[in-house]
């Protein structure tokens, strides 16, 4: 069966976002960056693509992006996790990288991946966020879009408005919980 895409069905709409995960392993913590980016309303193309078990379909995926406009590239991946930092030396796009924990064996939870997506020589970037910080990297992809896009900074800017209203909230409720002022 042919594989939809949001390119497809004569609808062409700018993809800015792609997001490239090591493995299918890796769905359910990088799904909730593509449910940040759906929130904003940030188109985005997806693809499971390894550094080292498809090169190839890794370097042809990114090439192709970019030259579809593609502004910012989110990978993620878990163990030795240099998918974000081959992505970096095909593009000059920015390259977030989400390290992502419970793939090793070893036990050291995501250490790995942290190190190495991280750890990026001078010269070649990666964003990193935090270990299975998905949310947080479609979040810093926004803001990157955002720098150009009046509309999406004023989502931005609501969407922290929200926030604080929560903490806000959250504060009231403590206090009218264990006593004001005692
Ligand atoms: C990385 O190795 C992937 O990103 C994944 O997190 C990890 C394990 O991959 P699988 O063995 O589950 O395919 O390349």
């Amino acid at each position: 069966m042919k594989r939809k895409t949001n390119c497809e069905g004569g609808n062409m709409q700018q993809i800015s976002v792609a997001i490239i995960m090591g493995s299918i392993s890796d769905e359910k913590k990088m799904k909730d960056c593509k449910d940040v980016l759906d929130e904003f309303g940030v188109p985005c193309e997806y693809t499971v693509a390894s550094a080292h078990r498809t090169p190839e379909k890794t370097r042809n995926f990114v090439r192709s992006r970019e030259t579809n406009g593609c502004k910012v590239f989110i990978c993620g991946a878990g163990a030795a996790a240099h998918l974000a930092g081959a992505v970096a030396a095909i593009t000059t796009k920015p390259v977030i990288g989400v390290p992502l924990s419970g793939s090793s064996s070893t036990g050291i939870n995501g250490l790995d991946a942290l190190f190495s997506t991280v750890q990026m020589p001078s010269g070649i970037p990666v964003a990193t966020v935090a270990l299975d910080g998905a949310k947080n990297a479609a979040h810093l992809a926004i803001e990157i879009l955002a720098i150009g896009d009046e509309d999406l900074h004023h989502k931005l800017e609501k969407a922290r408005a929200i926030m604080a209203q929560k903490v806000s909230d959250a504060d009231a409720e403590l206090h009218e919980k264990w006593g004001k002022g005692k």
